[in-house]
This record gives structure tokens, C-alpha cells and sequence, in this order.
């Protein structure tokens, strides 16, 4: 089964002081997008930032990128509805009046290293929504396995249809840490059909990664979930960690594929 490699360039967490490589401006992001498409992503899970640097759900700066990274190349598009921990659901949700291919689904409210990350069940149903209504695939993000159970409850509920997709997240502050038995267990639970992707966040972010390949799970790339290529070895550009996502991927003897196939592989029609 081919692998889908979704590339996340920026995420809500990391600042330019952590690393210089880190794009935050609509033209950056369509680069390093631009570069990770050519690497081999099908994929580009979008966060965006305001002229501070501070994470944005604002629809003109989404808006600009989107263009931007659709003049560059034809990768699907998934908006995070994450966004950031400071911004408000309702600021976040409106995101998916864009009609992106995809966006996040985040179902639970949790702790998020050092914040709150607010998911009230109705708006979590609201959003749940106003998706289906859209078009806009869910991608589920799951922290936990009581997490995964909400996703299944949403779907039983009516507000979400099969085939689900998910992304295990492993190694966030408030969600399940970042081991094979951790990811080894929600594996286990996922429904028969469901399409999934490892998220492994910091130093593990590479071994995870290749378990979930050798699972015959997709993957995710970027300096989203980590800013390091090696231990002490800051990576230069997104496009590294995608490359790097594609040896392992090739090597375990599973192409990549491209956004064509991905479009069929999530359903998107
Ligand atoms: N906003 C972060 C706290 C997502 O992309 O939907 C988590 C997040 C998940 O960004
Ligand atoms: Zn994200």
C-alpha cells in the first residue's frame, strides 16, 4: 500500500529563536510546502502565524498561503483547526468556511505542555458539522485512547463518516507518550478501515515514525514535530525531514504516493 507523506512546516509551538529554519510567513510556508511537495509529500497540514510570529487563524493569512502554495504546487491542503492554544474555538473553526480539502479534528480538551487545549464537546460536534456539510475531510487527532473512543462516538453520533482518518499523536505534555507499546495499543483499537498517520512529537519522532511505516500506517514530516534532522543537528529545511520520510518509506519497500493516488487513497473524490 502506497504511504501518504504529509509534511506540517510550522505548528502552533516553536519560534524562530528555536530555529532559524522555521517558515512562519505565507511566502516561507509556500516554499518550504513548494520544496516538501518535490521531496514527496501529498500531504500539507498548515498552521499559520500573524506578523508577530504568534499563531493565527486568521482567514486573509490563510487565505494568502493557501494561494501561494497553490501556485507552487498541487498538494492537498489540510488547515489545522488546532491553530494554537491561545486562539478561540470559534476563531478556529471558521477556518473550514475555506473548504480545504481536509482540517483537523481535535476531540478533546486536554493539557497541552504547559497550556489548555480547549475542545468542548459541542463545539468539537459543531465543527464535526458544519465539515460534513462542507465536504471537508476530518483528520482526527488523537492524544490518548479515551480520545480515539470520542472520534467513535462522533461516528456513531452521525457526524463523522468512514473511512475515519486519523493521526496518533504521541509525545505531547497532557497525551499518551511517545512509545511503540503506546502506539502499538491504538493501532490495536483503530476501526478495521481506518486510514492513519503516527505523529511522534521531539526524539522520537524518528523511531515512531518508522514503526508506523513498518505498521502500514502514512506519515507525517515537518518541523511541526520536530526541529532536529539528528540529535544536535537542526534541520535546514522541511523538505529534509520529507526526504527522510521517503528513504524510510523506500526502504521498507512502500511507495510514495503521489497526490493523485492520495486523493483516492483518503477518499477525497
Ligand atoms: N494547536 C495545537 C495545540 C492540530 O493541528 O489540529 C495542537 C494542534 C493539533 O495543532
Ligand atoms: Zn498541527
Amino acid at each position: 500500500m502506497s504511504v501518504i507523506i504529509t509534511v506540517a512546516p510550522t505548528g502552533p509551538i516553536a519560534s524562530k529563536a528555536d530555529s532559524p529554519h522555521l517558515p512562519t510567513q505565507p511566502e516561507e510556508i509556500a516554499e518550504h510546502v513548494a520544496r516538501a511537495h518535490a521531496a514527496g509529500a501529498a500531504v500539507a497540514h498548515l498552521h499559520f502565524r500573524d506578523a508577530q510570529d504568534r499563531p493565527t487563524a486568521d482567514l486573509t493569512i490563510a487565505r494568502r498561503t493557501m494561494e501561494a502554495i497553490a501556485e507552487r504546487c498541487p498538494i492537498l491542503i489540510q488547515l489545522s483547526t488546532g491553530v494554537g492554544l491561545t486562539v478561540p474555538f470559534e476563531e478556529r473553526e471558521a477556518l473550514v468556511e475555506l473548504a480545504p480539502q481536509m482540517a483537523t479534528l481535535n476531540p478533546c480538551t486536554m493539557s497541552f505542555a504547559d497550556g489548555e487545549f480547549r475542545n468542548p464537546p459541542a463545539d468539537v460536534r459543531r465543527l464535526a458539522e458544519r465539515m460534513r456539510e462542507l465536504g471537508v475531510k476530518p483528520e482526527l487527532e488523537v492524544y490518548d485512547t479515551g480520545h480515539l473512543d470520542a472520534c467513535l462516538r462522533l461516528r456513531d453520533a452521525g457526524l463523522l463518516e468512514g473511512p475515519l482518518q486519523f493521526s496518533i499523536v504521541l509525545g505531547v505534555n497532557g497525551g499518551m507518550s511517545a512509545t511503540a507499546e503506546n502506539l502499538m495499543t491504538m493501532v490495536r483499537r483503530l476501526p478495521q478501515d481506518a486510514i492513519w498517520q503516527v505523529i511522534a512529537i521531539g526524539r522520537a519522532n524518528l523511531e515512531l515514525t518508522a514503526i508506523g511505516l513498518a505498521l502500514g500506517g502514512n506519515c507525517r514530516a515537518g518541523l511541526e514535530d520536530t526541529l532536529y534532522l539528528r540529535k544536535g543537528e537542526l534541520a535546514r529545511d522541511n523538505s529534509d525531514l520529507v526526504e527522510r520520510a521517503r528513504r524510510l518509506a523506500t526502504d521498507l519497500d512502500r511507495p510514495v504516493a503521489s497526490v493523485d493516488e492520495a486523493r483516492v487513497l483518503l477518499g477525497l473524490g
